[in-house]
């Protein structure tokens, strides 16, 4: 009976602090992805480099790319809408270290995408040895690789794109609502508390 009282305080006491603790958002999960590579495509600056893809979630929160890096470089990735040219929906830069082979992860505030549509992920970088894998087997059927800013249909670029699904109703709750709430979370917990010990002792 004892240690029963002392699990139920201690599960309040957890869920009582769950609501201080700061929010932190989802990863998500793989949506798009095409993981193979034989050969490597440099990322000139300003000449336009890219992946298509087709999202099935309708929010895109990160992307993985695959790359081959010489000197340490800053590297660009734009979410752009349709096409190279295309309306840029994010962007972020990594100063990725030297030597570096391997997938990277880009995070970045999540983008609301229609699924379905098509979008293009866009690399720059200030080193022309940086490059990016690709596979020459047009191994990924929702959409076409750029090299040089032209169409390249046999290859697809390693990438992989990580989405969210909206909550029911279709509305993200902002941190400070979940904040607001948390009081009466802490109130709730209690009662659930109160009412499970005397529940317990009742049945005792
Ligand atoms: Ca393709």
């Amino acid at each position: 009976m004892k240690s029963s009282f002392c699990l139920v305080f201690l599960a309040i006491f957890l869920f009582m602090s769950i609501p201080s603790l700061p929010i932190v958002f989802a990863q998500g999960v793989v949506d798009q992805k095409q993981e193979s590579y034989d050969v490597y495509a440099s990322l000139t600056a300003n000449v336009p480099v890219g992946q298509e893809f087709v999202p099935s979630l309708p929010l895109l929160v990160g992307v993985d790319v695959l790359l081959y890096l010489y000197p340490a470089d800053t590297i660009t990735l734009r979410i752009r809408e349709s096409s190279l040219s295309g309306e840029i929906l994010v962007e972020v830069s990594a100063l990725i270290p030297e030597n570096f082979f391997g997938w990277f992860h880009f995070n970045f505030p999540s983008v609301h995408v229609t699924p379905g549509s098509t979008y293009m992920i866009q690399l720059t970088a200030t080193d022309s040895f940086s490059s990016w894998g690709m596979s020459e087997s047009n191994p990924y059927p929702n959409g076409v690789s750029y090299v040089s800013g032209n169409p390249h249909p046999i290859g697809d670029f390693a990438f992989r794109t990580y989405g969210v699904t909206l909550p029911v109703g279709g509305t993200l709750v902002p941190v400070s609502e979940y904040k607001m709430l948390a009081p009466f979370l802490g109130l709730l917990s209690l009662v659930i508390g109160t009412v499970t010990v005397t529940f317990k002792r009742r049945k005792a």
